[in-house]
């Protein structure tokens, strides 16, 4: 323990991370930012690749995180291999690969299973980290797959993409030790790069029952949003008007509705906390169950708002805007605008999009709406806060307007318009 507690404080140790994906990859980064030496490992060649040259392979508008590669890849700080034999001489090993559900809502552990297999003739002298979130009772399984005396952590990641850096040095860490010793390895190795914020030290099971509630509890509140939403639509009111209203009573924070909850965390988080239970769990599954339905609301809306200019679906050109799941951020994955869109597809609607954080949709808005007969807002970029409807009317080949994230404050001239939780 002293030994390897000293090579932690005093930055000696070779660190490995395995997976360089949107955890892994900043978290590389930020060690080597902090002097030690670290070496990235990824069962991809290319990503591997990119990393050693220094180049960025992720969102390229995660800010300063590409800067910071270029640096220590210089420095001699940071490089990436596919190869686990880079493992034998480390003594913190930590543990970044996606840990997906697959079709049946089930974990999916192809990559924890590979990358733990890959480092356990490696792991009896290092401390091993997993960051993957994980379903409750998986450490214990880790454990089992690694020798007896392992000193292991489970200390889940809390970033979310557009701050990856921020969240990773600021966000509060949950260390959740398999032993004791272990849970204090790991608290003197994130004391290194956290600034201005708290380690908290617990078991590992606590610490998966944290991170896995704490994204159902999020993808509940938002449900209960939406349930407004649906209600103040069905009823002939503005949910946004409600919300204001019931959020002026203490301790009411009710979130906003939209068109569903996209994303790699929230949309797998509840099933992965379900998958470990032996009883139902009900109210966060219901919550799944109404965000993963509210593309279909979306789709209703844009067939009424059709309907009522005498359009068919199959005489329509869609133009969605905003194709990332989260505002101001280039991330598709698991968005709810994919899921709208190929409903409308389904419809037999004619459907564009563009979004000016996405790479290859951030064309030209006026190209994108030229000639459209409907535009649907579904992603709550601030750029489309300020956009001029009644310009962007005359290029249309019929106003038709569906706004999702409640932006658009009053129906523009001319244009039929719906909003989504706005009855009237
Ligand atoms: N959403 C709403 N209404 C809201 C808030 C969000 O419809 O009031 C939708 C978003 O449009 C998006 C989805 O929910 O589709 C998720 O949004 P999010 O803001 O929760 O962002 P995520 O998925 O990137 O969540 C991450 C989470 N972080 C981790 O899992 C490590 C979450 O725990 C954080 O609370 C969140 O970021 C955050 O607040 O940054």
């Amino acid at each position: 323990m002293d030994e390897l507690k000293q090579r932690i404080e005093d930055r000696s140790a070779k660190i490995v991370v395995v997976g360089l994906g949107y955890v892994g990859l900043p978290l590389a980064i930020v060690l080597a930012d902090e002097g030690f030496r670290v070496w990235g490992l990824d069962v991809c060649e290319d990503r591997a690749g990119a990393v050693s040259a220094g180049d960025w392979p992720l969102w390229p508008k995660e800010p300063d995180l590409p800067e910071m590669l270029r640096q220590v890849v210089e420095s001699g700080r940071l490089d990436a291999t596919t190869d686990y034999a880079v493992c034998k001489d480390a003594n913190v090993i930590i543990v970044c690969v996606p840990t997906p559900i697959n079709t049946n809502k089930d974990p999916d552990y192809e990559a924890l299973s590979q990358a733990i297999t890959g480092i356990a003739e490696y792991a009896r002298r290092a401390l091993v980290i997993i960051e993957s979130t994980l379903a409750p009772m998986t450490t214990e399984d880790i454990a089992q797959m690694l020798w007896p005396g392992v000193r292991l952590a489970h200390c889940p990641e809390r970033i979310s993409p557009g701050s990856l850096l921020y969240n990773l040095r600021h966000m509060p860490h949950i260390i959740g030790g398999y032993t004791a010793e272990a849970g204090e390895l790991a608290a003197a190795l994130y004391l290194q790069i956290v600034k201005d914020t708290e380690l908290y030290i617990t078991d590992c099971l606590t610490a998966e029952i944290v991170k896995t509630f704490e994204n159902g509890y999020r993808d509940v509140q938002i449900a209960l949003a939406n349930e407004l939403a649906l209600i103040c639509q069905d009823l002939g009111a503005d949910v946004w008007e409600v919300r204001e209203l019931v959020n002026t009573c203490p301790g009411r924070d009710v979130l906003k509705p939209g068109p569903g909850v996209g994303g790699a965390c929230l949309t797998k988080d509840t099933w992965l906390l379900a998958s470990a239970l032996g009883r139902p769990a009900e109210l966060l599954l219901t919550a799944r169950a109404i965000n993963e339905a509210m593309p279909v609301e979306v789709v209703d809306l844009v067939l009424a708002a059709l309907r009522e200019a005498k359009i068919a679906p199959a005489n329509a050109t869609v133009t969605i805007l905003g194709v990332a799941y989260r505002a101001g951020t280039s991330d598709v994955r698991e968005s709810p605008a994919i899921q709208v869109m190929s409903r409308l597809i389904k419809a037999g609607c004619d459907v564009r999009f563009y979004d000016p954080h996405c790479d290859g949709y951030n064309g030209d808005i006026a190209e994108a709406l030229n000639e459209a007969d409907a535009a649907v807002i579904v992603t709550g970029h601030p750029e489309f806060e300020r956009l001029n409807w009644p310009g962007f009317g005359h290029i249309m080949r019929h106003q038709v307007l569906v706004d999702t994230r409640g932006i658009v404050q009053e129906a523009p001239e001319g244009f039929v318009f719906r909003g989504l939780g706005r009855g009237r």
